[in-house]
């Protein structure tokens, strides 16, 4: 069957989103029938899971993959956010857009990290230079950053340098000193996108009212803070974009939790979400 996308807001508010998740908002999610995976960490497992040729997670560096990816999406990609930002590519980046709907995108932005301050030019440039060496010295003797076959690992990194070579050229040079980074970005950016439908948010609600979630695996409740299955809690995401999701705890393994919510608009939906990253508290 072939894929099917929503676009979404840029910004918030994003009501056909939260009315799938419950209150989570960030982009991208998977919506599968009546179930919504968060984060693409969750995602990519599920994807894996459906079609295991190639692997996202290779078996071989499954571990390695995870600790990379989450470094690439808490260190990596803020880090490169400050440096795409400096003065002159907020310039370029803005450029082309009306006032309001910079302004509005500069607000949501700042909403989202919740008053945390954003790192400087200066510190970012710095991280952003070490950072780049270590992915040049990995990727010297390396097809991919785990090894020789590409992993989520390589698309959590490819994505912020993306950010830098299309959407802020005029500062993309940094990358000319790293040249086995730049011919791995030619590797992730030749896999291309493969072909999907363009669906609207109020098709993919209505396809979450018909369906019903599908059954959870028979496996073990892992439970790391001492709150019983079945409990009323709140998920959210540790930082950037904190709004929480409520709705009762079904499910838990040692990656992800599951909720169970409902409403007249989307009926029965399971939401998952990843452990890694996330809170979850007791209501
Ligand atoms: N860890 C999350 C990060 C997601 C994330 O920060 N996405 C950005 C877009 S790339 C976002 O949601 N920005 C705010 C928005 O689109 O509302 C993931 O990998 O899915």
């Amino acid at each position: 069957m072939k894929r099917k996308e929503v676009h979404l807001p840029l910004v918030m508010p994003k009501p056909k989103l939260l009315a799938l998740t419950g209150g989570y908002r960030r982009t991208p999610v998977l919506q599968m029938g009546a179930d919504i995976y968060c984060d693409t960490s969750l995602i990519a497992q599920i994807i894996d899971d459906i079609q295991p040729e190639p692997h996202v997670y290779p078996p071989s560096c499954d571990a390695l993959t995870r600790l990379l990816s989450q470094w690439a999406d808490t260190m990596l990609f803020p880090a490169l956010s400050g440096f795409n930002f400096q003065p002159q590519g907020a310039e370029y980046f803005f450029k082309e857009m009306k006032t309001e709907q910079a302004q509005a995108l500069i607000a949501d932005r700042m909403a989202m990290r919740g008053g945390q301050e954003r790192i400087t030019y200066e510190d970012a440039h710095g991280l952003v230079v070490s950072y780049l060496n270590q992915m040049n010295q990995i990727l010297k003797d390396n097809r991919f950053i785990c090894g020789n076959q590409p992993s989520l690992a390589d698309f959590s990194c490819y994505h912020p340098l993306w950010f830098t070579q299309t959407q802020v050229s005029i500062v993309s040079s940094i990358l000319n000193d790293y040249p086995f980074v730049q011919s791995w970005y030619e590797r992730m950016q030749s896999f291309g996108h493969g072909s999907s439908i363009i669906i609207t948010a109020d098709e993919a609600i209505a396809i979450a009212l018909q369906e019903t979630p599908q059954p959870l695996p028979k496996e073990k409740y892992i439970d790391l803070h001492a709150i019983e299955l079945g409990s009323e809690v709140e998920i959210r995401a540790q930082s950037l974009g904190t709004e929480s999701t409520r709705g009762k705890l079904i499910a838990a393994n040692h990656h992800r939790f599951t909720l169970e919510r409902s409403s007249p608009e989307v009926g029965l939906v399971h939401v998952h979400f990843p452990r890694m990253d996330f809170v979850l508290k007791k209501i």
